[in-house]
């Protein structure tokens, strides 16, 4: 098994469990129950009204990109739940962004250095990451079970798995709704039952969430610690949503001293990225994490009839 396959991917919860222990590297998620899986969608006809054709609730993440920062405003959370001013004790001084909707607080520093690793490291990080999703080593995707009200349901089973196949592109160079899948089974993946909807929006909070990362042929892992997300259910499965938690200062280096030709990488994060650190203060009040916020677009998907779920013990 390559390590693309056994290291792609690994969704856990952040209350106590490491994505290793909680795993095993073997493939084995962290939170499940007997009721989540088989036939996942057979109870789920509510959803049906919103997602068309989508037997089981599935759909896949087509594009994923960082949020931009725009004269103050951000997509994005107030992860800290603080609203930081420049200069202020909070989140290590960096002021706090305004959401596209008015809401202050939102965390997004990454914002502030992705445009130096673009000038600097020469890097088209998105490029590359739309090249994985398009050519299918990076098909994130999501299946919803138990959704008794497809607006607002307090408790709703959501499972992320990494999908098998060679997707169709359109001519739009992104990956055509209702393809059929199978599902990883040697890679990592979630199901839990704290997700719920609130008002047309699945949210989850609370998660550390580790997923892929590729430059050209090097799959590089990312966690995205004390993760939110945040998904409006459109009605044709091509849902909006945004993803964001804070990235480690040393699982950036870990990513930049191992790039090939990104020799200016290392020496820009250990220097700005430590200097632009919002998250995780330690003993000293140093910043050891930098707030993200990547905003995604999904189409519907299916799973083949056949394809078995991973469940806890394989
Ligand atoms: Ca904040
Ligand atoms: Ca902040």
């Amino acid at each position: 098994m390559s390590n693309r396959l056994l290291l792609s991917f690994c969704l856990v919860t952040g209350l106590a469990l490491g994505c290793d222990e909680a795993s095993g590297g073997d493939g084995q998620g962290s939170v499940q129950t007997d009721a989540a899986q088989t036939d996942a969608g057979a109870a789920d006809g509510a959803l049906d009204n919103v997602m068309p054709g989508s037997r089981d609730h599935v759909f896949l993440l087509r594009v994923l990109q960082f949020a931009r920062e725009d004269e103050g405003r951000s997509a994005g959370f107030n992860l800290d739940d603080v609203i930081t001013e420049q200069g202020s004790e909070t989140g290590c001084g960096h002021e706090d962004f305004t959401s596209p909707t008015g809401d202050q607080g939102v965390d997004n520093q990454f914002s502030q250095l992705l445009p130096l690793i673009e000038q600097f490291g020469g890097m088209a990080i998105e490029t590359y990451g739309q090249s994985a999703i398009n050519s299918g080593n990076l098909l994130l995707m999501v299946e919803l079970s138990g959704v008794d009200d497809p607006q607002n349901d307090e408790q709703v089973t959501m499972s992320i798995y990494r999908g098998l196949g060679a997707p169709l592109l359109g001519t739009n160079d992104l990956i055509e709704p209702w393809q059929t899948f199978d599902i990883d089974l040697e890679t990592h993946w979630l199901r839990t039952e704290e997700a719920r909807i609130v008002d047309g929006h699945l949210e989850m909070t609370g998660l550390d969430f580790t997923f892929p990362f590729y430059i050209f042929d090097f799959m590089f892992e990312i966690t995205l610690k004390n993760a939110r997300f945040s998904i409006r259910l459109d009605e044709d499965a091509r849902h909006i949503g945004k993803l964001a938690g804070s990235i480690s200062i040393e699982n950036m280096l870990q990513i930049a001293d191992n790039i090939e030709g990104g020799d200016m990488l290392p020496g820009l994060i250990r220097n700005i990225g430590t200097t632009l650190a919002d998250m995780d203060p330690d003993e000293e009040g140093a910043c050891q994490s930098i707030s993200t916020t990547m905003n995604f677009e999904t189409v519907g998907a299916f799973f083949y009839e056949d394809t078995p779920r991973p469940q806890s013990g394989d």
